[in-house]
């Protein structure tokens, strides 16, 4: 084996070997002599480069982990967001200096190279960022843990603004090919669906046998994580589907053609796409399979291996497996897992349900009842004949327990059911089958207790956890703002770099007060609002003004983030620099970005309406240098790396109690930028670790709006009579002060007629207060940058390395 050929083939880590293997390997991608390749050919010949010599780290690796002396942690998920990785890799693989001085000598533009990697979009926002941050961190501290999902042929959408609206276009994303996967076809499995049930009895024993299915194959690729600086190379598993068998041509004719091309179109269209909406459950066939598929692939290989190595037992497997569920998607883990167990292995119930809930731990990400998964019930059955049974035994042994333990709740004991109402509630699959349930803020896990999980937090309190999210800092602060991070190094040292050490930053506090390091952060910060201001003018054709308060808003664009009240403010000021065009404000620029689901017809009249306002505020020659309006196109993981180190607001301004945690608060924050938001999510978070002082926090609590959702007394029509700016501006929204068609009849019904379910208006004039406060305080630099710095020095608790740090304490308990 090539394993020990480590140290001596694939050694390039010196600045002549690697100039000299980079070259020779130009020209065995390009064909042509080094002084003829284009940027294209140096990507891929460098991502061949660091494939090499992680894949024979990874092999090390593999078989270190098949021995299975530590407990495996698995992530299933059915979105990794993973960003653009050829950067990353040079960068844990130690190789930055190295890489980056040879293609300077050479002459190569390493930012040109860099964005030859088509961005890969296998996720929509926050919960698959969140997984891919996780992934990172996860190898960085050295703990085996893997992915496992869904590898989409086309990606998230790529978002145009054509007239003001948001136009999307497929995500091509393989079209050139992707140098960091592996397919691995001969650890393919099959996926049944459909199909019938036959009980036999063998040896006075049940067997229940599903025939009559469709079969479907899922092919792994592999892609490797690398952690940071260490020999550890995970892996992210993500599954693709194809037909069982290609059709034999030897037996062509019309109709068996057309009918086996049906079947491996269906067979593949189940891996084709990846579902747009965040926060939305459609309850589509497509999904329900998308699901089972990765849960049955996944799981197949995991216990494989497992059984390999035990001998061709499973037990055992709760000590050596963790299987971590991100939101239900996966849920269905819980009854493939007892399928498993009891008809493949032949483990009575009570034992197999025992090692279920032990290998399985659930986090939730959403309070939001549009996002909770309910199946009909009908749909499962069918889809997923076997699986569905024991979901109905698992719910009918449940409420038995239940009613045997509560026999006077027996009202509250059914409202728990699984099975209810025609519906497969997958949030009650999950808690019933894990030993773990966590919220991903303080503020949610509360909320989870309290209010949405309620019943179940009475029965179980010990299966209730919280752990907050975090972030990469290796991503989102070191790998994209690099002039920090030398100045972090340069004053406090290097250690805060290393894996689950961030808090060490707080060493930073002292220099809060000190002027010299202050004017240094203020100059980064200015360095890097010209690099956005660069990348907005090059493809937007908008100049900004670096020396204004960059303000910035980006995430999916969502009725319960408020982006609305946003630009109802950029409106205000607006309209105030009308009737006073010399008032004496703040030059500032508003920076919006995010992608809508192409079926919320609501977000997109948002999307819209920013656009609008942006075209006239832009245009006005009255308003000057003083107030500009952008929405960045195509908000993705690379757009975001731009954006988060040139911000200086962070708005996180979500009605309290809807934004579970927020991840983009963290990436702000670790940037210097300043939140502005309400205290939900982990804003409560980042104002308890750095003090009411050094946030702008304004708006209604989480409990009075669960005050007023639940009693009543919220009347929008009385805020809006009550403010004439608020007359004004709504007006406007329909009375063509933005041109005859652009009118948004939807947003003003939504705020006075259907009585502002997000409070926008409620919390309106408290945030234009905040606004005109921080407004004020960043007249004084001095102040601003001893507030950007007191947030960097507290940032280190939103790493995920700390994350992953809680969650191996308190839920997977790998050591
Ligand atoms: C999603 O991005 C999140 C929750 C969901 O239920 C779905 Br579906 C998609 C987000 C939350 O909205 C964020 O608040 C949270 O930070 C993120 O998940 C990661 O936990």
């Amino acid at each position: 084996m090539a394993i020990t050929d480590k140290n001596t083939k694939h050694k390039v880590n010196t600045k002549e070997a690697f100039r000299k293997a980079f070259i020779k390997k130009v020209e065995e991608v390009s064909g042509e002599d080094f002084s003829e390749s284009t940027t294209r050919h140096q990507y891929e010949a460098l991502a061949e480069l660091v494939m090499e010599e992680i894949t024979a780290e990874w092999a090390v690796n593999n078989s270190r982990l098949h021995k299975m002396e530590e407990k495996q942690i698995y992530f299933f998920s059915i979105e990794f967001l993973i960003g653009r990785l050829l950067k990353a890799y040079v960068n844990n693989l130690g190789w930055d200096t190295m890489v980056e001085e040879t293609l300077n000598e050479l002459g190569v533009d390493y930012e040109a190279l860099q964005s030859e990697e088509h961005d890969p979009a296998l996720g929509n926002g926050g919960l698959g960022r969140l997984m891919a941050c996780f992934l990172d961190s996860t190898a960085a501290l050295g703990f085996p843990g893997h992915g496992n999902g869904i590898r989409y042929k086309y990606g998230l959408f790529e978002q145009k603004i054509i007239n003001n609206e948001q136009v999307e276009v497929a995500d091509i994303w393989l079209k050139n090919g992707y140098p960091f996967e592996i397919v691995k076809p001969d650890k393919a499995v099959v996926v049944k669906y459909n199909g019938d049930v036959r009980v036999e009895e063998v040896n006075g024993k049940m067997q229940f046998i599903h025939e009559n299915y469709d079969p479907v194959l899922a092919v792994p690729y592999d892609i490797p994580v690398k952690g940071y600086r260490n020999n550890t190379v995970n892996s992210l598993r993500l599954w693709s589907a194809k037909p069982v068998e290609d059709f034999d041509l030897s037996t062509f004719n019309q109709g068996h053609f057309l009918k086996a091309m049906q079947r491996k179109s269906e067979a593949e269209s189940i891996s084709q796409i990846l579902y747009p909406s965040d926060h939305g459950f459609e309850g589509k066939l497509l999904r329900l399979k998308q699901e089972y598929f990765f849960v049955c692939a996944g799981l197949k290989r995991i216990v494989r291996r497992y059984k390999k190595h035990n001998h061709g037992s499973m037990d055992g497997f709760p000590d050596k497996i963790c299987i971590h569920i991100n939101d239900t998607h996966p849920a269905l883990c819980v009854p493939e897992l007892m399928r498993i167990l009891v008809d493949e292995e032949g483990y009575d119930w009570d034992v197999a349900w025992d090692m279920t809930i032990k290998s399985i731990s659930f986090t939730n990400h959403t309070v939001l009842p549009e996002a909770l998964e309910k199946w009909p019930i009908d749909m499962v059955q069918k889809l997923l004949p076997r699986v569905y049974q024991i979901i109905e035994e698992i719910n009918r042994r449940f409420i038995n327990d239940m009613n045997w333990f509560y026999p006077d709740q027996v009202d509250r004991n059914y409202s728990m059911a699984i099975l209810k109402d025609g519906q497969v509630h997958m949030a009650h699959l999950a808690i019933i089958g894990s030993h773990s349930v966590n919220g991903v803020a303080e503020l949610h896990s509360k909320i989870l207790r309290e209010e949405t999980f309620r019943d179940f937090y009475a029965v179980f309190p010990d299966r209730f956890t919280s752990v907050t999210n975090g972030v990469t800092q290796r991503r989102f602060m070191m790998g994209s703002n690099p002039g920090l991070k030398t100045l972090l190094d340069d004053t406090i040292g290097t250690d805060w770099k290393k894996p689950g050490n961030m808090c060490s930053l707080e060493a930073l506090l002292p220099y809060a007060q000190d002027a010299a390091f202050c004017q240094k952060l203020g100059d980064i910060k200015h360095a890097n609002k010209e690099r956005l201001a660069k990348y907005i003018k090059e493809t937007q054709g908008i100049v900004l003004n670096p020396d204004s308060i960059f303000d910035v808003q980006v995430k999916r664009i969502h009725e319960y983030k408020r982006q609305l009240l946003n630009i109802l403010h950029v409106i205000l000021t607006y309209n105030q620099l009308r009737s006073n065009p010399n008032a004496d404000i703040v030059p500032k620029t508003y920076i919006l970005a995010g992608k809508a689901a192409p079926s919320y017809v609501y977000a997109k009249e948002v999307i819209r309406l920013i656009n609008v306002v942006a075209d006239r505020v832009n245009n006005d020659p009255l308003v000057k240098d003083k107030l500009k309006v952008v929405f960045v196109p195509n908000f993705n993981v690379s757009v975001a790396e731009i954006i988060y180190p040139a911000a200086e607001i962070s708005e996180q301004i979500s009605t309290a109690g809807k934004e579970a945690s927020g991840t983009g608060n963290m990436k702000f924050m670790m940037n210097g930028a300043l939140t502005l938001g309400t205290m939900d999510g982990a804003n409560v978070e980042i104002a308890e670790a750095v003090g009411m002082d050094n946030v702008f926090t304004f708006g209604l609590s989480d409990t009075e709006v669960y005050n007023y959702n639940t009693h009543g007394g919220y009347r929008s029509l009385e805020v809006y009579e009550s403010d004439s700016r608020l007359q004004e501006i709504l007006g406007q929204l329909i009375n063509g002060f933005f041109g005859e068609s652009a009118g948004f009849q939807m947003i003003y019904d939504s705020l006075l007629l259907h009585n502002d379910t997000y409070f926008v208006l409620k919390d309106f004039a408290p945030y234009v207060d905040i606004q005109d406060i921080a407004s004020n305080v960043y007249r004084d630099q001095k102040q601003w940058q001893k507030m950007s710095t007191i947030n960097i020095a507290h940032s280190g608790i939103f790493s995920s390395d700390r994350s992953i740090e809680d969650y191996e304490k308190r839920v997977w308990k790998v050591k």
